[in-house]
């Protein structure tokens, strides 16, 4: 594994569930109290050959801003079993560097000259939970019950680390959560995304299933 090179950003680990009802009571039992709810928009963007997402890049406008999700080191994949660990990159200039980077083009080219374009535009309410910190944790754990408008649902429980150490304990912390949630499955929960390409973009959907990435 190559070491990465000096993009700031956090790491967000998670692991995707299915929300069952009564989800929110089990919730407010463990001690999580609603943070806020939020309605947002994300549009994805790629190259029409899907040479970002097929390097695992997910690169998204959430209003009038760019985040960009990578694996947190150069050739390693985002996932562990049924729990993701992503680098989210939120500095505008680090997104287009890496983007330009990725593609082949001269950097610093800005987002509007790669020519990218949207492959997926979805709405999404989000309740948002936080658990009290366990075990001296700094950080508090996040759970995301997410509603998006082609009618699909799905909870995400997630830590943030900054260094690669810091995530290998936040993902048992998330598994923990899980499991005291009864949410703990063995195989990998679809997330909004996945679920949006296989029912709208097949055959965007097909090669990224066949080259792994989802
Ligand atoms: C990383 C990724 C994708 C981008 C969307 O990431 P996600 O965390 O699911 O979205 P969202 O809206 O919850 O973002 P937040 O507000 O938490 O920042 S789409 C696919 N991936 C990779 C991936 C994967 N291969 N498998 C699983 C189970 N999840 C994600």
């Amino acid at each position: 594994m190559l070491p990465m090179p000096s993009l700031r950003g956090t790491i967000e680990v998670e692991r995707k569930f299915v929300p069952l009802p009564g989800v929110e009571d089990h919730l407010r039992a463990l001690g999580a109290e609603l943070q806020y709810e939020l309605v947002f928009q994300d549009s994805y963007y790629d190259r029409p050959d899907f040479r970002l997402t097929l390097a695992d890049l997910w690169l998204r406008r959430r209003g009038d801003r760019w985040e960009l999700k990578q694996p947190p080191a150069w050739g390693a994949r985002g996932l562990r079993g049924a729990s993701t660990q992503y680098l989210e990159l939120s500095r505008q200039d680090d997104i287009a560097r890496r983007v330009s980077e990725e593609l082949g083009a001269p950097s610093p080219l800005g987002l509007d000259a790669l020519g990218l374009q949207p492959f997926a535009t979805f709405v999404t309410h989000r309740r948002q939970f936080q658990l009290p910190p366990r075990g001296g944790a700094a950080r508090g754990v996040v759970v995301d019950l997410d509603t998006a408008d082609f009618g699909f649902a799905v909870g995400e429980v997630e830590v943030l680390a900054e260094t690669q150490e810091e995530a290998q304990s936040a993902l048992r912390e998330v598994e923990e959560i899980c499991q005291e949630l009864g949410v703990l499955s063995d195989s990998p929960v679809p997330g909004k995304m996945s679920t949006f390409l296989r029912l709208n973009r097949p055959e965007h959907y097909a090669r990224l299933v066949e080259a792994s990435v989802l």
